[in-house]
């Protein structure tokens, strides 16, 4: 299965529907400089959620931040400057596109650390059934290195339980009916489609918030830099999970079912909507 596109257009949007993922060529070429000079600002002026999930035992580095792109130029302006609102608008199949957060990601050469298979909308306080997070690598990274995602796996009946990366704890204290355990991707018998994708730097994996994703660890010789922008479309709204979200955003202050607060994620799309 290719699902791999130039620009988005109804058989783009048809693909995303009934995947949950599709890969864009080439549409962020004239951003890369900008991002990775923004990836190196927030390495040296880290946020209050950076974190290391590599065990100090274990060899390499895989860190990720979050929620820094009010502070952090670079991608204060790549988000707000470049097509990414309206290609988030067009995906979904929304009238207007909501930005909910940034997040970058870094694997450094020779980390075997795998990224678990997971789906983030279970960590969200933010859901919907418009919703798309876009994954740019910032090097090039090969099939063995780059994001994997699972065919059809928005469409799953219930939310995988959420684990934290660090050590595959449970995420929430208090777990529900409304969750399921990972199923086995490896055995032949669920017949899962994997969608993965060798990428370049100006490339983009759009995804739903409930697609199942993950990455093997990086052994390649080359740093595997990502930086990741969640949106929601029209329906996207608060819910209530059953602890600490991720990312938490303490003092929001919104009930289950509103809309997300308009002076802390921004409509982004239409333009007129940011005037
Ligand atoms: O970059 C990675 O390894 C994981 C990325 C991811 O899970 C995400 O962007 O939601």
């Amino acid at each position: 299965m290719e699902a791999v596109f130039d620009k988005i257009d109804k058989t783009a949007c048809d693909a995303y529907a009934e995947l949950g993922a599709i890969c864009l060529r080439g549409v962020f070429n004239d951003w890369i400089e900008l991002l990775r000079a923004g990836v190196a600002r927030n390495y040296d002026e880290p946020g209050p959620y950076f974190s290391e999930n590599v065990l100090p035992e274990d060899e390499g580095s895989f860190w990720d931040d979050y929620c820094n792109w009010e502070r952090i130029p670079e991608f204060h302006r790549f988000i707000t400057e470049s097509d990414a609102a309206r290609l988030a608008a067009q995906v979904m199949r929304s009238d207007s596109a909501q930005f909910f957060h940034d997040h970058v990601l870094v694997k450094e050469p020779n980390t075997a650390k795998p990224t678990p298979w997971h789906q983030d909308a279970p960590y969200y306080f933010a859901e919907g059934r418009q919703t798309v997070s876009f994954w740019l690598p910032l090097d090039p990274v090969s099939k063995q290195a780059t994001l994997r995602m699972v065919a059809a796996s928005h469409r799953w009946p219930k939310m995988l339980l959420p684990v934290k990366w660090l050590d595959d704890a449970d995420f929430y204290a208090d777990q529900s009916d409304d969750y399921m355990a990972l199923p086995d991707l490896d055995d032949a018998d669920n017949m899962e489609t994997i969608l993965e994708w060798d990428m370049q730097p100006g490339d983009a994996i759009l995804f739903d918030f409930r697609t199942v994703h993950g990455a093997r660890g990086n052994l390649q010789d080359r740093r595997r830099r990502a930086f990741s922008m969640r949106w929601l479309g029209d329906d996207g709204h608060y819910t209530e999970r059953p602890g600490r979200t991720s990312p938490p955003y303490p003092g929001h202050d919104m009930q289950d079912g509103q809309k997300l607060r308009e002076d802390w994620f921004p409509i982004l799309w239409p333009k007129s909507a940011m005037e």
